[in-house]
């Protein structure tokens, strides 16, 4: 078995992380490309073992995800859930039928041994995925938000009360003695490696959680290569999330200049939007200003491509 070679490491987690991780997958060829995803998200419910951000990452990649929705599979059923509630079950984390499936095999798996690491690559080579998807680590994490309603798990927090209660910390249980998968260690080291993207994601949401496991933090910080992000807001809003809201409630201005002080010392660039150009010296890091909404596929590419490229010229290389 060959050991796989990475080329590009992308930091993901979210529905804004998997759009870019598409684009990426569409430049970075021949299963050159890792995709790190937060995995504090994940929770136990109806005695079901829920990843939402490997999954939206697996369904994006693979082509299968639920375009309205922003989570789940296409052309979903919804027999269980109807029948579940006429049961009197908790219907509020809607379970579509096919994606029922998947977190059945994903628990029967875990449940027989397996780590979090072995399901998820079946999971990818199921669904026909050369893109390695690696969690952030196999131990278990649960993001907490505190909140002015209490301390909240994450999925209380982000659906049950649609992201209202407003947010005075945010803690990843279990984090801190979480170790990194194995085959993270190597992508950081990989000698092939030439950029580490962080996606643009929820930074407090949805990579705060990766940077809490204290090696994945180290080897971001002991970095060979670029780490360039794209900023995940777009003219002070989010393009989708809570991500505007929160840094107002954490008392942060939502800009580029505060995405660059949030991840100091973790990127060597930061990709803003066109929208936010007044931006481009303010930020303590060289900038790429560049369209970043992304609506099409192309759109993913364009973006994946500027970012590569800007890392490429941060390397001190021609683009
Ligand atoms: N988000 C919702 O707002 N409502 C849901 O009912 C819901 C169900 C769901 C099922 C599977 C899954 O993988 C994700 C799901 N999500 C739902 C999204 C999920 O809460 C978020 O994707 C992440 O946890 C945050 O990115």
């Amino acid at each position: 078995m060959t050991l796989p070679v990475t080329e590009v490491l992308a930091l993901t987690g979210g529905v804004g992380g998997a759009k870019l991780a598409l684009g990426l997958q569409a430049l970075v060829p021949d299963a050159r490309l890792a995709c790190l995803v937060n995995t504090g998200d994940d929770f136990r419910h109806l005695g079901l073992h829920i990843s939402p951000d490997i999954d939206t990452l697996l369904y994006t990649l693979s082509g299968r995800n639920n375009e309205e929705l922003g989570w789940g599979r296409r052309d979903e059923t919804w027999t269980f859930m109807q029948v579940l509630e006429e049961l009197g079950g908790p219907a509020w984390f809607r379970l579509g039928d096919g994606d029922l499936a998947l977190h059945v095999d994903r628990t029967r798996r875990l449940a027989a041994g397996a780590t979090l690491t072995a399901v998820t690559a079946h999971l990818a080579r199921a669904m026909g995925l050369t893109t390695r998807v690696l969690p952030m680590t196999d131990a278990p994490v649960a993001t907490r938000v505190h909140t002015d309603a209490g301390v909240l798990e994450f999925q209380e927090y982000f659906v049950a009360r649609r992201a209202a209660p407003r947010v005075q910390r945010i803690e990843f249980a279990g984090a801190a003695s979480a170790t990194l998968v194995p085959d993270a260690h190597a992508a950081f080291t990989d000698p092939a490696l030439e950029a580490i993207v962080l996606c643009p994601s929820n930074p407090f949401l949805s990579l705060d959680p990766l940077f809490a496991v204290p090696e994945l933090r180290a080897a971001l910080a002991a970095r060979t290569v670029p780490a360039v992000a794209v900023c995940p807001l777009i003219g002070g809003q989010a393009v989708k999330g809570p991500t505007a809201k929160i840094m107002a409630e954490l008392g942060l201005a939502a800009d580029p200049a505060a995405i660059a002080a949030h991840y100091a010392g973790l990127i060597d660039g930061l990709v803003i939007d066109t929208a936010d150009a007044d931006f481009a010296h303010r930020c303590g890091v060289p900038t790429l200003v560049t369209g970043t909404y992304m609506q099409s596929l192309e759109d993913r590419v364009a973006l994946a491509a500027a970012t590569l490229g800007f890392a490429a010229s941060l390397r001190g290389e021609p683009g």
